[in-house]
Parts: structure tokens; C-alpha cells; sequence
């Protein structure tokens, strides 16, 4: 599921950002063309929507986040990154569970291209939180020093959002952890 309208992926507009704060304060961007030269993995998770069911063994394909983030370097202050999508969407998660295994910058489902409405052409996976924080249709990523509120995340949904522990609203939250309303 998803709010808001499906955005049209127009390759040669479409560019890909990891920004703030990079170890050497640079931001960096890669074409769709470039994108699609980076080393890829597979991996296979259950996905958690927090309104829905889960789905058992979904196959992707895509970049690790750890991989990327081994390449492109943050600073030693970063503790958490914005996952950006179009239209401003946005999920905050805390370094360490962008860099879990099973993170991928995902192209691909079940061996075929992302359709338009799961994130074509470029969705994040996180598939040990609850599904708001796998922002489809995905064009940056910000390096953050400190915690600040994603899209849901502002609206009432758990910060940190582990299906586990049924982290579903913010007034699970225990006070003091994260960042405020
Ligand atoms: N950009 C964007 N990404 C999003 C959403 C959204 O509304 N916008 N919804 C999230 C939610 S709540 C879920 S459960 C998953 C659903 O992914 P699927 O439609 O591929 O199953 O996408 C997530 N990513
Ligand atoms: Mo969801």
C-alpha cells in the first residue's frame, strides 16, 4: 500500500543521492545508468506491513545498503539516515538497522523489475521493520547526526518500528527515546 499517486520513472531525469553528512562532506549522485552498474546481491525476507499481513519469503535483488555505505562513507557522527522517495516521502532509521543484513536498494522482486506501484524502479527493503520504513520509489539518502522524524514517523507511527515488538504508534515509544513529535 502507499499514499499519494504512483510517480512515472523517467530514466534520463531519474538520479539517485546520498547526501549530509559523507565523511568528506561531498554529496553524491549516480544516473539510473550508473545505478544499474553498481554490484548487486539477492536476498530472500519476510516483508511486515503494520495495517496488513506479512508475507513470507519475498525474493529481491538490488544494492546492499551496507555496500554502499562502505563506499560512500559517513561521517564518524552519523547515528541515523533519511530514506528520501519521491514527493517527500521519508523514513528515518537509525544506522545500525540500515547496515542489518537483508537492506538492500532493491531493483527487483520475485527475479522480476519492481512494477510501478511497489517502487519501479528503485525501492529501499528493511525487511526487519515494519513496511512504512521501505520507502519505495527511492532517490536519496541523507546521513543524519542526530534522529528526526520520517513521514509516518511525524504521524503518529513508531519510530523505530520493530514488528517484533509491535512497535506499531509513537506513544509506544518509551519517553526519552528518539526524537520528539
Ligand atoms: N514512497 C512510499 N513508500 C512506501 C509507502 C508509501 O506510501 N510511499 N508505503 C509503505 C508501506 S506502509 C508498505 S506496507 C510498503 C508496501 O510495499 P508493497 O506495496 O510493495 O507491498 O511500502 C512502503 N513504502
Ligand atoms: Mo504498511
Amino acid at each position: 500500500m502507499y499514499y499519494g499517486p504512483v510517480p512515472a520513472f523517467r530514466p534520463r531525469r531519474w538520479d539517485f543521492r546520498i547526501m549530509g553528512a559523507t565523511e568528506d562532506l561531498g554529496s553524491y549522485r549516480w544516473t539510473w545508468e550508473e545505478f544499474t552498474r553498481l554490484p548487486r546481491v539477492d536476498s530472500t525476507s519476510d516483508f511486515h506491513c503494520v495495517m496488513r499481513f506479512s508475507i513470507p519469503e519475498v525474493p529481491w535483488h538490488g544494492v546492499s545498503a551496507a555496500d554502499l555505505v562502505a563506499a560512500v562513507p559517513p561521517a564518524p557522527e552519523v547515528t541515523h539516515v533519511m530514506a528520501w522517495g519521491e514527493y517527500g516521502y521519508s523514513a528515518n532509521l537509525r544506522l545500525d538497522d540500515f547496515l542489518s543484513e537483508g537492506v538492500l536498494l532493491a531493483t527487483h522482486r520475485g527475479g522480476e523489475p519492481l512494477g510501478p506501484e511497489h517502487g519501479a524502479p528503485l525501492r529501499l527493503v528493511v525487511p526487519h521493520l515494519y513496511g512504512w520504513k521501505s520507502v519505495k520509489w527511492l532517490r536519496a539518502v541523507e546521513y543524519m547526526t542526530a534522529d528526526r522524524r520520517g513521514f509516518w514517523e511525524e504521524r503518529g507511527y513508531h519510530n523505530r518500528a520493530d514488528p517484533w515488538r509491535e512497535q506499531r504508534f509513537s506513544h509506544q515509544e518509551e519517553p526519552g527515546h528518539g526524537p520528539p513529535l
